[in-house]
């Protein structure tokens, strides 16, 4: 059976789970809702449904409920590499199935040939002003492709609201398949003198990345582990949550896709993964280009903190543990760079800064987080210009989200939107 097979199955058997749930428990209580939450962000309110991934603050993230090695052993995997072919993972979070390795090469085949990226799209890219930051470029490519969707015309001509995933399904699968070049072109053109890279139509989604990037193996089992890491953190995180908001009004996939990597241009989400680079190239410039001690990394976390900043890659909304998505990319560090410069110093932060944001006392929680270690790998293997790094984030964000919004398709949740209240109305329920 192929993926869009087996999504049926699953979809239409899911159906009558999320039927009932609602016509005869409508009414339970999932929680409450405080002040301080509804002030605060909603941090902590359980409105959000999904079966993609689950996130508990004390063991970090499972996909489909496996956590990150189990994910890693248990896919098929190109021959001779120690990461999973991303598209087996598409499968994976689509179906909830691990694919066998010809299923896995069936969604290899199937994005081959999804994956060229219409002439205009370059076109726009090329017309940006080149200073433009790469996610302004991803995210306008991403829409400006919009007149692809086969979800918009299917809605125009002939929409029917149970097979309505179908087409969400392929403008996703559209989507995913194109991100790799798009994001690859943007890189080239911008940082490496215009020179693009055709893709090879020989690879899977991993290594064709790191050939149109133009950086050799192991950056293509590199970009397998990053885009499968960085995939899916549940709903309530600002990218998938805003995928989920925009598709929620039956917009497509190209909208929705771009306004989450919008939210993922924030310096307090994906963007901090810049932030780590800024900051410690920062340090660096301050200390005259030495490598930090402990003590120089003390003296200047608490000037980050003095000045009113946070520090970058550390503290979560949801985690209260260490990230096991930071774990799993220092494992890949201590295994195949341990002697880089770069990731001694992200290692002395780790040793530093949970005790400096425990004195300080404000952070819920002091660890690091995916992005404090995430930039040393793609700087070792020579991407040295940090501001790219939120794109290499939104390339793997987006299998999380798209796989999200097509279910949401699939299950006819509702368009979103939450009730407001005045302050004076808070005022009034608090008795003040
Ligand atoms: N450095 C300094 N202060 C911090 C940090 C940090 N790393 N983390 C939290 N705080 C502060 C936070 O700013 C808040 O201060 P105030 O009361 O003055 O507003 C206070 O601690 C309480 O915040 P929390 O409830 O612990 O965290 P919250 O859920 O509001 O925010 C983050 C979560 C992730 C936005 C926050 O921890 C942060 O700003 N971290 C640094 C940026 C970062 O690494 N973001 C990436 C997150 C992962 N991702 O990829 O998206
Ligand atoms: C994410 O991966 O989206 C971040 O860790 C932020 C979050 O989960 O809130």
């Amino acid at each position: 059976m192929s993926l869009k097979d087996v999504l049926r199955e699953k979809i239409e058997a899911h159906r009558s789970r999320t039927k009932t749930l609602v016509t005869k428990h409508g009414d339970v209580k999932v929680g409450e809702v405080t002040i301080a939450q509804a002030i605060g962000g909603a941090r902590g309110v359980r409105c959000l449904v999904t079966d993609v991934s689950y996130l508990d603050p004390e063991e970090g993230i499972r996909f489909r409920g496996k956590t990150i090695p189990e994910v890693m052993s248990e896919l098929p995997k190109p021959k001779g590499k120690d990461y999973p072919y991303v598209e087996g993972f598409w499968y994976f979070l689509q179906t909830g199935e691990i694919p066998t390795q010809a299923q896995a090469l069936e969604v290899v085949e199937d994005f081959k040939a999804r994956s060229p990226v219409p002439q205009y799209v370059f076109d726009i890219l090329r017309a940006m002003p080149r200073d433009s930051h790469p996610m302004v470029m991803f995210s306008a490519a991403i829409v400006a492709m919009q007149r692809e969707s086969k979800f918009a015309k299917f809605y125009h001509e002939a929409y029917d609201r149970r097979t309505a995933w179908e087409y969400m399904y392929e403008d996703a699968a559209d989507i995913l398949a194109k991100l790799p070049v798009i994001a690859a072109y943007i890189y080239r053109m911008k940082y490496q003198g215009d020179t693009p890279i055709a893709s090879d139509p020989d690879l899977d989604l991993g290594g064709n990345f790191a050939r149109m990037m133009g950086i050799d193996s192991p950056y293509d089992d590199v970009a397998r582990m990053y885009f499968i890491l960085h995939s899916d953190h549940e709903s309530g995180n600002a990218s998938a949550h805003t995928t989920h908001l925009v598709a929620s009004t039956l917009s497509d996939a190209y909208y929705a896709l771009s306004a989450g990597i919008n939210a993922l241009a924030g310096p307090l989400h994906g963007l901090a993964n810049e932030e780590v680079l800024r900051w410690i190239q920062d340090v660096y410039d301050k200390l005259g280009g030495k490598i930090p001690t402990k003590e120089d990394l003390t003296k200047f976390l608490w000037d980050t903190l003095n000045s009113g900043k946070v520090i970058p890659g550390y503290g979560h909304a949801v985690l209260r543990k260490t990230d096991p998505r930071y774990t799993s990319q220092r494992e890949y560090c201590l295994k195949h760079l341990p002697d880089d410069d770069l990731f001694k110093v992200v290692s002395s932060i780790y040793e530093v800064a949970p005790d400096i944001l425990r004195e300080q006392g404000k952070a819920k929680n002091p660890w690091p987080n995916v992005d404090a270690q995430s930039g040393v790998i793609q700087w070792h293997y020579g991407i040295k210009e940090y501001d790219f790094y939120t794109v290499l984030f939104g390339v793997g964000r987006a299998i999380g989200v798209l796989t999200n919004i097509t279910w949401d398709r699939g299950l006819g949740y509702a368009i979103e939107r939450p009730k407001s209240v005045t302050t004076a109305m808070l005022e009034e329920v608090a008795g003040v």
